[in-house]
């Protein structure tokens, strides 16, 4: 005996979209009680968010950078979970004609979400799939029944859709997605209480060779430039970790091997930070900073040089004869960064960092070790969370973002910045300091030079210099005539070569052209 199926009314419409979303709920909460299990970045929408950045095109990630800065990623999330939400609404409606038809766009949608971790490049597992498979699984049976519901009527009842069993239905299943939610939010917490824990009772060595005090000097007295040392909540932060890696620092390990490497090693922090420890105060720079941007900082480093591990393995730069040339630092998040190796071992103060300003690095800079490397851009250089470093060649392999456009090899160009007056800001006529800092790590500043509408460049007055890897702080007093001005400034670095006025954009290897800021000058 076939039942008539019930006539439905918008009510009864709307109902089922309601079904889609709770399926999609419940969907949502066994993947990431699967994933704190399996692994918090194979949950679908870190995955599918990963996967969006790893192949959105860097103009478009660099304007999402600018638009929303460091809230880019909840951005994206929020967008990965308002398109699901709508997806979801319309597979609740699709059920109540064509059940089949619903759970196999469920169904698409897990596929998508396990193919998105299983390609990760940190994914090391086909367990990475399971979060999304699981979770729609879940999913499809929450639509399914509750679609049920709506257009398969009791038995003996009216054909009348069953609405009071699809809500007490409807609200169990929602309940039991918010236990599964809050089970997973537990677990995951309690293991990222670990490392949280774990930097907690970090204790910093003291440094065998500390960096030289700050210079009096180096912290110009003006109200609105830069601070010298940039306080680790301001530091500027740039990565494509959609979730920040909590790394215990008790189980932290990192291996060196590679072409080169006659003696693979693995560290423990506890045996790094036995070595000989240095500070050193480093200025960092991101290749995505347009001229005049906020994304550089600088920075206390304390860690050791890399380049003693290095030789303990055995290693030699390409100079001495070593048949590797790039150095691949790899993080735990599957994030690939290329250094040369001359670069590294060439005398200068390349890092594997624990502390920044005092503490032990901030988990979002890259908790417990990560790399700093005076003169060159981070993309090529400050690898966060690091994991290993292979030893390697520039010809055999490209870090992440050298087939998405971006050189191999790209050395901090000479770049300042005017930080007061504001764009568009106002003054009033008299003396006006305009201020900012200016920055060529490795070469070191020698001059900086402001101008005037066109007139001529004047020399600024410098700060100190704190060592050549870091920037300087600049002041010129300025006699303002009220009026609308244009200030432009141009650094010179310490070979003595000029900053170019040639404007490029930050790709392939970074901006540079002129830094200019129109001010209006108010009678005084
Ligand atoms: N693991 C990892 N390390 C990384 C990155 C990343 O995306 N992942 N970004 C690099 C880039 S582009 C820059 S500019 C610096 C920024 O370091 P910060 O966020 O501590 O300022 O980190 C580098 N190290
Ligand atoms: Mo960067």
């Amino acid at each position: 005996m076939t039942a008539t199926p019930p006539t439905l009314t918008p009510t009864d419409r709307l109902l089922a979209a309601l079904g889609g979303l709770v399926a999609g709920y419940g969907g949502l909460a066994v993947a990431a009680l699967v994933a704190v299990l399996v692994r918090p970045e194979a949950g679908p929408v870190p995955a599918v968010g990963d996967a969006v950045v790893d192949r959105t095109p860097a103009g478009i990630k660099e304007w999402a950078i600018r638009t929303f800065g460091e809230s880019d990623k909840a951005v994206l999330e929020f967008g990965i979970l308002v398109l699901l939400a709508g997806l979801a609404a319309a597979l609740g409606l699709l059920a109540l004609r064509r059940p089949v038809a619903a759970v196999a766009g469920v169904a698409v949608l897990g596929a998508v979400g396990a193919l998105a971790a299983v390609t990760r490049p940190d994914s090391t597992s086909p367990a990475d799939a399971l979060p999304s498979l699981v979770g729609a699984a879940a999913a499809a049976v929450v639509l399914y029944v509750l679609a049920r519901r709506l257009t398969a009527p009791r038995a003996g009842a009216a054909a009348a859709p069953d609405r009071r069993g699809f809500l007490l239905t409807g609200a169990g299943m929602v309940l039991g997605a918010t236990g599964a939610m809050v089970l997973a939010r537990s677990v995951g917490s309690t293991r990222s209480e670990h490392a949280t824990a774990s930097r907690n009772a970090l204790r910093l060595p003291r440094p065998a060779s500390p960096a030289p005090a700050v210079p009096r000097g180096a912290q110009l007295p003006v109200e609105g430039i830069s601070p010298f040392v940039t306080p680790n909540r301001d530091f500027y932060r740039v990565d494509t970790a959609l979730v920040v890696p909590r790394v215990d620092a008790d189980t932290w390990q990192l291996r060196v091997h590679g072409r080169g490497v006659p003696r693979e090693r693995v560290f423990t922090l506890a045996e790094l930070m036995r070595r000989e420890v240095v500070e050193r105060d480093v200025t960092l720079a991101c290749v995505s900073n347009e001229v005049g941007g906020p994304l550089v900082g600088n920075a206390r480093w304390l860690g050791v040089r890399l380049a003693d591990l290095l030789r303990e393995c055995g290693v030699r730069p390409p100079s001495a004869g070593g048949p590797a040339d790039q150095l691949v630092a790899r993080s735990v998040d599957g994030m690939t960064i290329g250094t040369p190796v001359e670069a590294v071992m060439d005398g200068r103060d390349a890092l594997l960092a624990f502390g920044m300003n005092g503490e032990p690095l901030p988990f979002e800079h890259g908790f417990p070790v990560r790399m700093v490397v005076p003169g060159l851009y981070g993309y090529v250089s400050a690898c966060k969370w690091i994991a290993s470093v292979e030893l390697t060649t520039f010809a055999a392999y490209d870090a992440y973002w050298v087939p998405r456009g971006w050189a191999a090899q790209a050395p901090i160009k000479t770049e300042s910045r005017i930080d007061t007056p504001r764009a568009f800001g106002r003054a009033t006529a008299g003396t006006v300091a305009v201020a900012g800092v200016a920055w060529a790590q490795h070469r070191g500043v020698s001059r900086v030079q402001v101008r005037v509408d066109d007139g001529p460049w004047q020399d600024a007055e410098l700060g100190a210099e704190d060592s050549r890897d870091t920037w300087r702080q600049w002041v010129h007093r300025w006699q303002a005539e009220p009026g609308r001005h244009t200030l432009t400034v141009r650094a010179t670095d310490g070979t003595g070569a000029v900053q170019t006025e040639q404007r490029q954009g930050t790709m392939p290897d970074g901006a540079t052209g002129y830094h200019s800021v129109v001010v209006t000058v108010d009678p005084a």
